[in-house]
């Protein structure tokens, strides 16, 4: 079942535990109520059924119409009522477990859903603390992180089924999600409101650490990208600063652009293009050089970089550690 990644019938969240039992509760129950209906009707035409053509069959309807089938009725509408009064009561009580972030919580992250990535925002006590990353989120394990939402273009919508349910993303405005992970893993997000061309090719993951190993990731994405390391990969730097800064961040050099992803630590992620492909120098260099032809109407151009000029790139980007 864990090879489903986006199975909303396993759940690895505080958020998730509580929605899960109604889930299969509430489909329980409609199995159920659809097996009854099924069973009855079909033992109603088997005792009624006419062998005298139209006049028997007016007959029948005539006869039987005495008013003695409304208790019935009334039975079996008391009956349907439970099963819906406690789906009322229990739903409820899930909103209101699930609604808010708990009182207490540690962590704040900012979350923009861009047409068609994930923009991440980590923040703490100092200016200095602040950081960006794109399409993969780490929080660590059995802390409730706060996700405040925000909708850069058109309304998106947050979803990770196995911590938490839906919550949109909307431009002008504030939503508030939140996320606590019982256990370590990796966890794959959609955006799950239709927002153009690319909307299916707008994953990305969660990654849930223990606190050690998160605060090791928190202190690596805060230094900025590292000098290139020889001449090849100091002419991919002002290769990219020069063609790639017009759109992207990276820190300590001149690229500083925010209209798409933070490359700063491009290569700690474990996936590029929002969760549409492994991270990897093959796939890195061919999006790099034909992002169209992974993600049609992507907001990022073909780049018609030479050979030589596409090898330097990559050689620079794979340092972005
Ligand atoms: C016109 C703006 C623009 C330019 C110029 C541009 N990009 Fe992008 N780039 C984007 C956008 C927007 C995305 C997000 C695309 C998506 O996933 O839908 C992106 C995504 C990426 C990603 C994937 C990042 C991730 O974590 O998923 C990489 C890598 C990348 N660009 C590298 C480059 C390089 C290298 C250059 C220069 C050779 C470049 N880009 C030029 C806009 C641009
Ligand atoms: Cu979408």
């Amino acid at each position: 079942m864990s090879a489903a990644p986006l199975n909303f019938l396993t759940s690895a969240g505080k958020r998730a535990d509580i929605t899960l039992p109604l889930t299969w509760f509430v489909l329980a129950v409609s199995i159920i109520v659809c097996l009854i209906i099924a069973v009855l009707l079909w033992m109603a035409v088997k005792r009624r059924r006419a062998t005298g053509g139209a006049a028997e069959t007016a007959g029948i309807a005539v006869e039987r119409n005495s008013g003695a089938g409304l208790r019935w009725i009334t039975i079996a509408l008391a009956l349907s009522a439970v099963p819906l009064l406690v789906t009322l009561v229990w739903t409820m009580a899930a909103l209101a477990h699930v609604a808010g972030p708990p009182r207490r919580t540690e962590m704040t992250i900012d979350v923009t859903g861009h047409q068609w990535w994930w923009e991440v925002e980590y923040h703490g006590p100092n200016p200095s603390d602040m950081f960006a990353t794109a399409n993969e989120i780490h929080i660590p394990v059995g802390v409730p992180v706060v996700v405040r939402l925000h909708g850069g273009d058109v309304i998106h919508s947050f979803w990770v089924p196995q911590l938490a349910g839906k919550t949109d993303a909307i431009p002008g405005q504030q939503n508030i999600a939140w996320l606590e992970a019982k256990r370590p893993g990796v966890f794959r997000g959609q955006c799950t409101e239709y927002c153009g061309a690319e909307h299916a090719k707008m994953g990305f993951e969660v990654v849930a650490q223990p606190a050690a190993d998160f605060e090791r990731w928190r202190l690596a994405q805060l230094q900025t990208a590292p000098p290139p390391g020889n001449p090849q990969q100091a002419y991919g730097m002002q290769l990219t600063t020069f063609r790639c800064g017009l759109c992207h961040a990276i820190r300590g050099t001149d690229a500083g652009s925010h209209y798409g992803p933070d490359l700063t630590h491009l290569m700690s992620r474990r996936t590029i293009a929002a969760a549409m492909l492994p991270n990897n120098p093959g796939a890195l260099s061919g999006w790099v050089q034909n992002p169209q032809s992974v993600k049609p109407d992507a907001l990022m151009p073909d780049q018609h970089l030479s050979g030589p000029e596409l090898e330097a790139v990559t050689a620079y980007l794979e340092t972005l550690k």
